[in-house]
């Protein structure tokens, strides 16, 4: 029996509304912190976890699922079988290695690489029509190894990239003019990593390039002060890691907003990690880092042709040689 009576005539369900579905592969730290962002903002009505531990996976799954009350609703599953994740619409990879006491960056990424053949192939498998985005780290080369395992086209295939770089460093502008982070328009470009590039030459503030808004303030333009908030980006992850032991909340939100853009359709611009190959005289190979590009429904939709220095151009092209270097190493 019913729990409603059924009235008469009442359609079944808004035939307007699209159904949508979201998977996170890896319910560590930073897939919780993604998943808990993306049920608090009404993001979807599907969420999917997945992980390789079954206790823990069926434990975060109920702790959300205890939330349900307070929650706008969505059906949450969890599985360690990827059928869990079937017709999802955007898949999010969080799933990593630790880094074992004394391994190189190179064993752990190349550990990580066998970890994305297991994760890849049944994923796009279970959603053949899915956006993936990849949030493990190194994020540029294992978007590019997510890319190939997936035989995806390329706009199909996302990293999280400088996305949380670049919400620190209009963290850390704000904070130094003290004005609103959300009105600081700031880019970090390239590599996630100690080889990103700001790109102080096309900042603004409030619509106001930053470089005149600080003239105009009659704040001293410091090239060294604007070197150490960039420094200060870089060390943000290293700060937080040795502080709480790794990073959740700010990644969080950052793949959240992603989420929101490709889901909603929003065509808004950020900074991700795509298929770089022929943007800013980047030729030296098929690299994946991180440039403005436009988010919407068929994932990336195009990149952004901000005006570079030559400085800022020869160091974009360093840094894809700096994960170029890495890539060519690896055994896929
Ligand atoms: P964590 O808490 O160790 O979580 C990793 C999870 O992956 C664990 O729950 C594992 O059980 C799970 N896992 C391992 N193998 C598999 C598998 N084969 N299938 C499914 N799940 C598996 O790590 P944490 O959540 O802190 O970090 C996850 C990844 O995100 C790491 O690679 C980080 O370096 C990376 N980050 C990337 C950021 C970015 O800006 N791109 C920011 C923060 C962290």
């Amino acid at each position: 029996q019913a729990f409603f009576k059924s009235i008469m005539n009442a359609a079944p369900s808004s035939p307007t509304k699209r159904h949508n579905k979201i998977s996170v592969v890896g319910a560590g730290n930073v897939g919780m912190a993604i998943a808990q962002t993306i049920l608090t903002q009404d993001l979807t009505d599907e969420l999917a976890l997945v992980d390789a531990i079954p206790e823990k996976l069926r434990g975060e799954m109920l702790d959300l699922q205890h939330a349900a009350a307070f929650l706008p609703r969505t059906k949450i599953h969890a599985s360690t079988d990827y059928a869990v994740t079937a017709g999802s619409d955007l898949c999010i990879v969080t799933a990593g290695a630790r880094q074992i006491n004394g391994e190189s960056r190179l064993n752990l990424l190349q550990r990580n690489v066998t970890l994305f053949q297991k994760i890849i192939p049944p994923l796009v498998g279970h959603s053949p029509d899915t956006i993936l985005l990849i949030v493990s780290n190194p994020v540029d080369v294992l978007s590019y190894v997510a890319w190939k395992l997936s035989g995806f086209p390329s706009n199909r295939v996302i990293g999280s990239g400088t996305n949380l770089d670049s919400s620190r460093f209009r963290f850390l502008i704000a904070d130094h003019l003290d004005v609103n982070a959300q009105d600081v328009q700031a880019f970090i470009v390239g590599e996630h990593g100690d080889s990103s590039v700001a790109l102080w030459s096309s900042i603004s503030v409030g619509g106001v390039p930053v470089l005149s808004f600080l003239e105009k303030q009659e704040i001293a333009y410091e090239r060294e002060m604007l070197e150490k908030i960039h420094k200060e980006v870089i060390q943000g992850a290293y700060e937080v890691i040795s502080l709480k032991g790794y990073t959740s909340w700010a990644i969080g939100y950052s793949v959240a907003n992603l989420a929101r853009s490709i889901l909603r359709n929003q065509r808004r611009v950020h900074p991700v990690s795509v298929l770089a190959k022929g943007f800013y005289g980047i030729d030296g190979g098929e690299v994946f880092l991180s440039l403005p590009a436009q988010l919407g429904r068929g994932g990336v939709l195009g990149v952004t042709n901000v005006h570079l220095t030559e400085e800022e151009s020869q160091r974009l092209r360093d840094s894809a040689n700096t994960i170029l270097e890495v890539q060519n190493q690896l055994a896929i």
